[in-house]
């Protein structure tokens, strides 16, 4: 059992505990902010229970998480940026370790909450949009020279599509372990139609055109914290999937949920679609600071990326159905269906839009 009082007497955290809870809306760890006061002065940090089903060696995965951050740390200091706010500051344990253990085996980590700091699950305008390319895109470069092969790899293979295709989706098809295949046969279709989109990237990386390079991997819009008064991003947050992957996927998977119209949750599939101008936007604020170093390969494959780290989610969502919902939370039982649903109809509007998208790319990387 979990007892957050408790667990929070466990970090070096400055004064008593006042108060905690429950934030954000991640889709695998569980989050709590809490309030400590120390005399006049009001400390908050953020408690994350971290998915030990899903990241199987967190030993590593906390290794990972304060090397990078102990990296950008020195990274903001030498480019003169603010160090308070610019990166995670994680908190250890009493005993010095990088995060607690309880008897249960359940596994707990913290950080410094960023000050007046907002997190959003929709975009509201292009400029916010920009803000968190802005952010992914800095993340990315302030990353650039970080020596990839001394972190672990907390999700083998995480945007490894072709992969997901071949040993997550048809067996989970094949297997139909909750019985619902008949239940999603469009959206099943829907996917073996496309199977030739899976290999695409990877195996341009397989013949050396993409190169690797330190990246987030999970780039939802609600792992950007923005300054509450000017509305400029200030950190990237849930840094679990930081592994070498390729600057697309970071793109792709920004794209994927911001420029959604809609949440990717929504049921009303008529409202789901590319808004473009956010994309243009994101684009704009991602290549600003990422896009110097990229070659040509990676410039041509920028709107296909979105379509795909698209199409990637649905499937991985629909995979999750057909096991009988294992992998991400959910609300309510037709939950991944829904969500499926929701990025096939925005793969469709992509497909579209496709030349557009192209465009606006060349436009700006010409
Ligand atoms: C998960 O943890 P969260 O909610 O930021 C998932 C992402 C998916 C996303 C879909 C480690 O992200 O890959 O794109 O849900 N993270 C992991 O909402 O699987
Ligand atoms: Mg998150």
């Amino acid at each position: 059992m979990e007892n957050i009082k408790d667990i929070v007497k466990k970090f070096d955290f400055c004064g008593e505990c006042t108060e905690y809870k429950a934030m954000g809306s991640g889709n695998i760890n569980s989050t709590y902010l809490v309030t400590c006061r120390e005399g006049e002065k009001i400390n908050q940090y953020v408690l994350q229970r971290v998915n030990t089903g899903v990241f199987k060696n967190i030993e590593g995965l906390m290794d990972n998480i304060f090397s990078v951050t102990s990296y950008l740390l020195k990274e903001i200091k030498k480019t003169g940026g603010d160090e308070n706010r610019e990166t995670l500051r994680f908190v250890k344990t009493h005993d010095g370790k990088k995060y607690y253990k309880n008897e249960d085996g359940l596994c707990y980590r913290a950080y410094i909450f960023v000050s007046d700091s907002i997190s959003y699950n929709s975009v509201d305008s292009a400029e916010l949009f920009k803000q968190s390319g802005i952010a992914f895109g800095k993340f990315q470069r302030y990353l650039a020279d970080f020596p990839a092969e001394t972190l672990y790899e907390t999700l083998p293979n995480f945007h490894n599509t072709k992969l997901r295709y071949k040993c997550e989706f048809l067996p989970a098809v094949k297997n139909n372990i909750s019985g619902r295949a008949e239940l999603c046969r469009n959206e099943i279709d829907f996917v073996t139609a496309r199977e030739n989109y899976c290999p695409r990237l990877v195996d341009l990386i397989e013949s050396g055109v993409l190169p690797l390079r330190v990246t987030h991997n999970d780039t939802k819009l609600n792992n950007v914290m923005f300054d509450k008064n000017s509305g400029k991003a200030i950190c990237v947050i849930d840094l679990d999937t930081v592994m070498p992957g390729l600057a697309l996927y970071d793109f792709g998977d920004s794209i994927r949920f911001g420029a959604n119209k809609t949440a990717e949750d929504d049921g009303d599939l008529s409202k789901v679609g590319i808004n473009l101008n956010y994309f243009k936007a994101y684009a704009e604020g991602f290549l600003s600071q990422a896009g110097e170093s990229f070659n040509n390969a990676e410039k041509e494959n920028l709107a296909f990326s979105a379509l795909l780290m698209t199409f990637e989610c649905g499937m991985r969502f629909l995979t999750d159905y057909l096991n009988g919902d294992t992998y991400f939370r959910t609300e309510y039982p037709e939950h991944n269906l829904v969500r499926a649903k929701n990025q096939f109809a925005l793969v469709a509007d992509m497909e579209k839009h496709m030349g557009e998208m192209e465009s606006i790319i060349a436009e700006l990387t010409k």
